[in-house]
């Protein structure tokens, strides 16, 4: 039985390169090895929290990262946060901000900061922009109203907020100072080599339904203004990546993007910009449950993301996708989720960290059945050029194959969450004739060392029976 279900593992990890299909790219350390990003969102209570900082301990960082072996955050700022008044920043929030990130790269975690915002921002009902740079400045939280919260994004003077923001010729301080907050945020973090990159702007939105569903929005002005800001944040930062994301509208359904090819604008012409869309299929949010016809919204949504992400030549995160434990078969989803990602060497960061709700804790901070189907087994860092890998819930079986590249000089880390295997794990590899391996103390990460260049290594992880 044993040797069967490896035997088929085999044949269906080899099948998927079997094609010569081109390998998608990858993103990189910065000792040039493969990195898989998996992670949770950090966090939405820190939307409306007095100081705009999460739930999270230092303790819970820690158990995030051995634990249940993440090795990244989606971590949310706010420029309302960041520049109250117009022109003055806060400098005691972004000092609490980095005391934070601190607490997960100081243990090698990856850090995504995410300039975030709901419904525009904080002075027509949501989060994100100041209560200065909305058409209303009174500050309510229009979002505890009985309705979806992004039902919101119909109201008038959101509408108009967005709208606003976005035409850049009539308001132009609106956008500079958004770019301004962005190096002053980039400025604040460049000696620290762990914070991977910045999420410019959470789910976009033009405002106007009508420019956003014909294409108009992304087109024309959600892309000058992601080259405005991007041209601002390589001016103070050159080795970052940045993460783009699509108008979050229909997109986040299932629907095409049209944002057209982003370029970065890096001194030296590379290219360091990751796709970061996020995935919330309708039933999610709105009644029912995971069915024959989501999986086929899914295969959709990942066809018309893969595609985007060529356009603009970028690896892939899916920095936000999550649901509630109570709708039938969550579990199913999540994997084919995870499916589909691996075979894109896609990393994801889950929505959210938050305690309770979708949360893979719950309240009391025990854990609930999101929990196990996040915990995995993955490449967090590859030696080499991954050509794939799969990992399965029910058996807890992970299978990797990468070809050996000795010009690297760091090891093939493996992450082993710790509570995965309370009774031990076997492994094997397969394809060298000699190895190293150690056992990270910290994160119980498996660290293969390797000096055959060009030789296709595989590793088998399973339970010890
Ligand atoms: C949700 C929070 C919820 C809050 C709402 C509005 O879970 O408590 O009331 O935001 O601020 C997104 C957003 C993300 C949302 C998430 C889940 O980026 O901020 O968090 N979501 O609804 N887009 C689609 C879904």
């Amino acid at each position: 039985m044993e040797t069967k279900r490896i035997i088929i593992s085999i044949l269906i990890c080899m099948s998927m390169t079997a094609f010569g299909q081109k390998l998608p790219p990858t993103i990189k350390d910065a000792f040039g090895r493969t990195v898989i990003l998996h992670g949770l969102n950090t966090a939405g209570g820190a939307k409306h929290s007095k100081d705009n900082q999460p739930w999270i301990t230092e303790n819970d960082v820690a158990k995030e990262n051995t634990e249940f072996g993440f090795n990244t955050v989606r971590y949310l700022i706010f420029w309302g946060a960041i520049e109250p008044k117009k022109g003055e920043y806060d400098e005691n929030y972004l000092a609490e901000v980095k005391k934070r990130v601190e607490w997960y790269t100081d243990r090698g975690m990856y850090v995504i900061l995410d300039i975030h915002q709901d419904v525009y921002g904080y002075g027509v009902g949501g989060n994100g922009a100041p209560a200065w740079a909305c058409t209303q400045t009174k500050i309510q939280n229009l979002i505890s109203d009985k309705r979806a919260w992004w039902m919101q994004n119909l109201e008038p003077k959101v509408i108009k907020s967005y709208v606003t923001f976005f035409k850049y010729d009539k308001r132009k301080d609106l956008q500079q100072h958004y770019i301004l907050a962005w190096k002053k945020v980039a400025e604040m973090f460049q000696d620290n080599p762990y914070v991977i990159g910045y999420d410019l702007m959470n789910e976009p939105h033009g405002g106007n339904l009508a420019n956003t569903l014909c294409g108009k929005f992304e087109k024309k002005q959600l892309s000058a203004f992601y080259r405005r800001l991007i041209r601002g944040v390589r001016s103070v930062d050159s080795t970052r990546y940045i993460f783009i994301e699509p108008r979050s509208f229909g997109v986040n359904f299932g629907m095409k993007s049209y944002l057209p090819r982003i370029k970065d604008a890096m001194p030296d012409g590379e290219n360091k910009l990751i796709y970061a869309p996020h995935l919330y299929l309708i039933f999610v949010d709105v009644g029912g449950n995971y069915n024959k016809k989501y999986q086929r919204k899914l295969e959709q949504w990942f066809s018309h993301r893969i595609k985007e992400a060529k356009l603009h030549k970028a690896p892939m995160l899916i920095g936000e996708f999550g649901l509630s434990p109570g709708k039938k078969d969550f579990d199913k989803y999540l994997q084919d989720i995870f499916t589909r990602a691996n075979q894109q060497k896609a990393s994801w960061t889950y929505w959210s960290s938050d305690p309770g709700g979708w949360g893979p804790l719950k309240g009391d901070k025990s854990p609930s059945p999101i929990l196990h189907e996040l915990v995995s087994v993955y490449p967090k860092a590859t030696a080499g050029q991954l050509k794939n890998f799969t990992y399965d819930s029910k058996t807890q079986t992970f299978l990797m194959t990468y070809i050996c590249d000795t010009t690297i000089a760091a090891p093939t880390e493996i992450a082993i969450p710790k509570s995965l295997y309370p009774n031990g794990y076997v492994r094997s590899v397969a394809g060298l004739s000699g190895w190293n391996e150690e056992t990270d103390a910290t994160t119980g990460a498996l660290k293969i060392y390797a000096d055959e260049h060009g030789q296709e290594v595989t590793v088998f992880i399973r339970p010890k029976e």
